[in-house]
């Protein structure tokens, strides 16, 4: 039996899950990954008012000992973060933590077009990898600069962009060159991050699980088409 104090469930692929798992991965403190693509298809199918939490996506964390759930990425991780002694003491702090793991959060929203609600065009993809994308991968590279991430003691805030890009050039290796020529010490980070064994370990099981779906669905299958049209 698994001595997890906590369950998370997403869908069956890095994406947005990753995010919190590798928070629990980073301090070797289980954690079960729960959820297959008709269960969350389920989940999300249900009305508010039956929801173990209302919310419209997951992930969605349960606390075992206590029986309650949350939802939306940043509330967990910072929740978690308490939990697990990856969150700094000075307020200020945190909260910086905090907006370097809601810039991650954007960069997913406007990456998988708002939850697919629009898709891909070639060229809109290309506008995004030329201008917008750059620009996110900067502001990363202004916040290793200013000192709110990237440095000895490792905060939440790290773990996201790791999350973040980690998983992104995994999934998407042909943005490998993008983030080294526009973010260098981001690639860095991310390289060190990859490299403690307890996170490599939760990748490897994230390659194994998923390969390297990246967002999963339609938007997917549209990513691999502008990849064909662009490069
Ligand atoms: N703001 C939420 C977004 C949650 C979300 O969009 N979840 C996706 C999976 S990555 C989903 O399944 N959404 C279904 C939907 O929005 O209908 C968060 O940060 O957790």
């Amino acid at each position: 039996m698994s001595d997890a104090k906590y369950t998370l469930y997403y869908w069956p692929m890095a994406f947005r899950g990753c995010f919190i798992s590798y928070q629990f991965a980073y301090k070797n403190e289980p954690l079960t990954l729960a959820g297959t693509w008709e269960s969350i298809a389920a989940m999300n199918a249900e009305q508010p008012e039956e929801q173990v939490i209302p919310c419209t996506g997951p992930p969605v964390l349960f606390e075992h000992e206590t029986g309650r759930y949350l939802s939306q990425t940043p509330a967990i991780i910072l929740y978690a973060a308490g939990k697990l002694g990856l969150a700094p003491t000075d307020p200020f702090e945190t909260a910086m933590c905090m907006k370097v793991q809601m810039d991650c959060n954007d960069v997913l929203m406007e990456i998988c077009r708002y939850n697919g609600s629009t898709m891909w065009t070639r060229d809109e993809w290309v506008q995004f990898r030329t201008r917008r994308l750059p620009r996110w991968m900067r502001v990363f590279e202004e916040s290793v600069k200013r000192g709110f991430i990237g440095k000895e003691q490792v905060t939440f805030a790290d773990i996201s962009v790791f999350a973040l890009f980690g998983t992104m050039t995994r999934c998407l290796p042909e943005l490998n060159g993008d983030l080294l020529q526009h973010a260098p010490n981001v690639y860095q980070l991310c390289k060190r991050m990859g490299e403690t064994p307890s996170l490599a370990k939760a990748v490897e099981l994230d390659e194994q699980r998923a390969g390297k779906t990246y967002c999963g669905g339609q938007i997917e299958r549209r990513f691999g088409r502008c990849w064909r049209e662009t490069i």
